[in-house]
């Protein structure tokens, strides 16, 4: 008998739609979907403790997103630069815990992607409305390159933009849909990248609003 070509993963649901944007980044299509709702419930006992807020850039540019984190590191911008903190500057307070469904998601992710012992410190939230962008940029600002960042796609629909390793190298456009998530390491973890203005595809659970939290190791 002749074997099928298995260029779907057969009946192996972490095979499920993967797809290959480096040669150390991947797509895994709607891995995310199974554990949304515990995700969600993790957003809002964040943002209870953390809103969300538009921060300003060194560059005096007030955010089109607003962000939060959750986790022992958070990421900030002001006009004095970019950088990790353990303290949320709005409230003075701790960072809120990362939930274990954040954590447990981006572990099996990255395992499944071959970075196994993932262990992030840090998560940033981000909150898309339409119109919102993020321009092109490298994430530096964590203290050691060889872990991988873990990436979650919730709601609407973004165009995201993946470049090279300079600024001007032509950048892929790669949609990312609800449930999606992405795992960027190795030498693909210093390439530019961003998110092109969304459009407003209202989604039906989470209206016109797109959730993207990224778990890293920072400190
Ligand atoms: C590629 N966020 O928060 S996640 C960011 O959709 C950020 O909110 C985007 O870029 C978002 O810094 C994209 C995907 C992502 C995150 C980190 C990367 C892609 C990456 C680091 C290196 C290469
Ligand atoms: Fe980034």
């Amino acid at each position: 008998m002749t074997p099928t070509l298995d260029l779907f993963g057969g009946d192996d649901p972490a095979q499920h739609g993967r797809v290959a944007l480096g040669p150390q980044s991947v797509v895994l299509r709607g891995y995310a979907l199974p554990a949304v709702e515990a995700l969600l419930a993790g957003v809002d006992a964040v943002t209870a403790q953390a809103p969300f807020r538009q921060m300003v850039t060194p560059g005096g540019y007030t955010m089109s997103v607003a962000l939060t984190n959750c986790g022992e590191l958070g990421w900030t911008t002001d006009a004095r630069g970019y950088r990790y903190s353990r303290i949320d500057p709005q409230t003075g307070q701790p960072w809120p815990a990362m939930p274990d469904a954040f954590r447990q998601l981006a572990q099996d992710a990255a395992r499944e992607a071959g970075f196994p012992g993932f262990s992030p410190d840090a998560c940033l939230v981000n909150r898309y409305e339409p119109g919102s962008r993020l321009s092109l940029h490298q994430d530096r600002n964590e203290r050691d390159y060889g872990a991988p960042i873990v990436s979650v796609s919730l709601g609407m629909p973004a165009l995201f933009l993946f470049g090279g390793d300079e600024r001007g190298d032509r950048a892929a456009r790669v949609p990312l849909f609800h449930g999606d998530v992405v795992v960027w390491g190795g030498v693909d973890r210093l390439r530019f990248h961003g998110v092109m203005p969304l459009k407003d595809l209202p989604h039906p659970r989470l209206g016109s609003r797109r959730i993207n939290f990224t778990l890293r190791k920072a400190g």
